[in-house]
């Protein structure tokens, strides 16, 4: 599959579907003037002019389809950097698919999905990030995605690109001139110096990917213990409604049991489990084996145990299996007396789920552990693509810092293509792109 012309005219519905207040069709491309020109009348019979808005009425040969405000963009100054119309009329699926055919009619091609960003791509109008990062503002289900698709938007990613560009570039000029002037050499400064700074910004963005990620996709976290350990309690503590059944019978919950819920901006979906022991039955021993295979893989596992009831061996073996970065122990029912003092050596959250008690303490933990030290970062790197890219850059730095000159010089070369991959200003494969704008939605 090739890239699709970039010199027609698209045309596309740019809200989404079903019925609302306004719906917007786009057209972008050398006849969108033409074409709106046909099939709009504004209503003082005015000629449409970049960079107005007009009020009129959407027209075919049998009559008005709808009232409408037409916005017009010249190019290149527009979305695009293409002469850009955009229609909007009331939100109906009916008026929206008729204009649009009417378009089509007038001879506007149907845009495929992404079609308008990736023209404002190949324009120059914006760089691959700021592409990216549109595509993560329209599907942000969370403020923290929101918040770090502005970010991306607003170009501070590909400045921070820009200044390890401008590092590797000078090192790489440096080791240019030592060709043509061997006995000059390069200094300490102008070598390590700089190729040293690239990298700690490197994985200055490298240590926000995890979150950056978590924003974007959101985190699992499970809820493990033993029978009546609190689990359900928990869960419906840290939701503020009653989701999951709990009653004082250890077993209450065989099945796990799934409930989106936002945490401190980040997405989360919170996972109830069986009570983890040995069981004869094998309905409850099916859930036991899938409440370990839960907190195997969640983001994030918090381990219960029970404030008025004794730790067995059982609870050591869990919680041994529990990598500590990737949970946390709850001491449960903590409005109770603690009838035990054993130590795990590790912090116990202590939370009372009747009480409400600890809860917010928890939550911030849970923030803490998921999010970690890029809390404290304003740009999060949310692109597997893009941590990828780094990477190999990285590798590649730091296989110049150890090569002699003319090795040195390659691996920079190199390095320096894949920090253009990034920002989609270097030789930028047709197969990325079409990937990338792949899943953007049609009319965007
Ligand atoms: N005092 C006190 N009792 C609690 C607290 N949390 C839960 N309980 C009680 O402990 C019992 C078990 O609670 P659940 O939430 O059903 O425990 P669970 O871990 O989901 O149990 P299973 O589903 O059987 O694995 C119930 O009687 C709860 O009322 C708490 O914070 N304080
Ligand atoms: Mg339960």
């Amino acid at each position: 599959m090739a890239l699709p012309p970039l010199n027609d005219t698209i045309t596309a519905i740019a809200t989404a579907p079903g019925t609302g207040a306004i719906g917007v069709i786009r057209l972008s491309g050398p006849d969108s003037f033409a074409i709106a020109t046909q099939l709009f009348k504004p209503k003082n019979k005015q000629v449409l002019r970049p960079g107005k808005v007009y009020y009129g009425a959407i027209c075919d040969n049998e009559g008005i389809i709808d009232e409408a405000i037409v916005l017009s963009f010249k190019a290149p100054h527009s979305y695009t950097a293409q002469d850009v119309i955009e229609l909007q009329t009331h939100g109906g699926p009916a008026v929206l698919r008729r204009v649009l055919e009417l378009s089509q009619s007038h001879g506007a091609r149907l845009a495929k999905p992404g079609e308008f960003t990736l023209r404002a791509f190949v324009n120059g109008r914006i760089d691959l990030v700021q592409a990216e990062s549109v595509l993560e503002m329209v599907n942000a289900q969370s403020e923290s995605a929101r918040r770090n698709a502005a970010h991306g938007l607003s170009k501070s990613l590909s400045e921070q690109l820009h200044l390890i560009q401008t590092d590797i570039t000078r090192v790489y000029g440096n080791l240019q001139a030592v060709f043509d002037y061997p006995e000059e050499g390069v200094p300490e400064s102008e070598y390590q110096t700089p190729l040293n700074r690239a990298l700690t910004r490197i994985d200055q963005l490298l240590s926000t990917a995890k979150a950056g990620q978590i924003a974007q996709k959101g985190a699992r976290l499970a809820l493990v213990g033993k029978p009546n350990a609190g689990k359900s309690s928990l869960l419906n503590a840290l939701l503020g409604y009653q989701r999951s059944i709990v009653s004082n019978i250890p077993g209450t919950t065989r099945d796990y049991l799934e409930a989106p819920l936002t945490l401190k901006g980040i997405p989360i979906t919170a996972i109830d489990t069986a009570g983890i022991r040995e069981t004869e039955d094998l309905i409850e021993a099916s859930g036991v084996t899938a409440a370990k295979d839960i907190a195997a893989h969640a983001d994030l596992s918090l381990y219960l145990l029970d404030a008025s009831q004794e730790p067995t061996p059982e609870d050591f073996e869990v919680i041994a299996s529990l990598e500590p970065s990737r949970s946390l122990l709850v001491l449960s029912k903590a409005d109770l007396p603690q009838v035990w003092t054993q130590s795990f050596n590790r912090p116990l959250y202590k939370v009372s789920a009747t009480k409400g008690e600890g809860l917010e303490e928890l939550k911030t933990a849970i923030s803490e552990k998921l999010i970690g030290d890029a809390s404290s970062s304003e740009l999060w790197l949310s692109s597997e693509r893009h941590a990828q890219a780094l990477k190999q850059t990285r590798d590649l730095i730091e296989q110049a810092l150890s090569a002699p000159d003319d090795l040195a010089s390659l691996d920079l070369e190199e390095a320096l293509r894949a920090l253009a991959e990034i920002t989609g200003r270097g030789d930028i494969a047709e197969e990325t792109l079409e990937h990338i704008f792949a899943n953007f939605c049609v009319g965007k």
